[in-house]
């Protein structure tokens, strides 16, 4: 229903920074970095895609919380070491999607 409509516009700055990405329930032991990426993907339109690309992205090891603004297609992956942009994008397209790039 929705895949249909990927674009390739752009703008993705990778960023991190430290200590954002805590959850309650996943609190990391002191002195270990919670890293945040923010990426932008195109095509999703509904909170279906959300949960499909979230899904993808949440299978790469290192991942423990993603979170997608649906409206700007913002996604922020939080993780315990630098993702491997490879990665992120790998787990986009398997979900359907595409990820924009600079
Ligand atoms: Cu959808």
């Amino acid at each position: 229903m929705a895949a249909e409509s990927t674009r390739f516009d752009h703008v993705t700055p990778l960023g991190y920074k430290r200590g954002v990405c805590r959850r309650a329930d996943d609190e990391p032991a002191e002195g270990i970095d919670v890293i945040e990426a923010n990426y932008t993907v195109t095509g999703m339109t509904c909170d279906h895609c959300a949960r499909s690309v979230t899904d993808e992205i949440s299978k790469i090891n290192t991942v423990s919380d993603v979170s997608v603004n649906l409206p700007t297609g913002a996604v922020t992956v939080c993780s315990s070491e630098p993702v491997n942009d490879v990665d992120v994008r790998a787990a986009v397209e398997e979900a359907g999607y595409e990820l924009a790039t600079k």
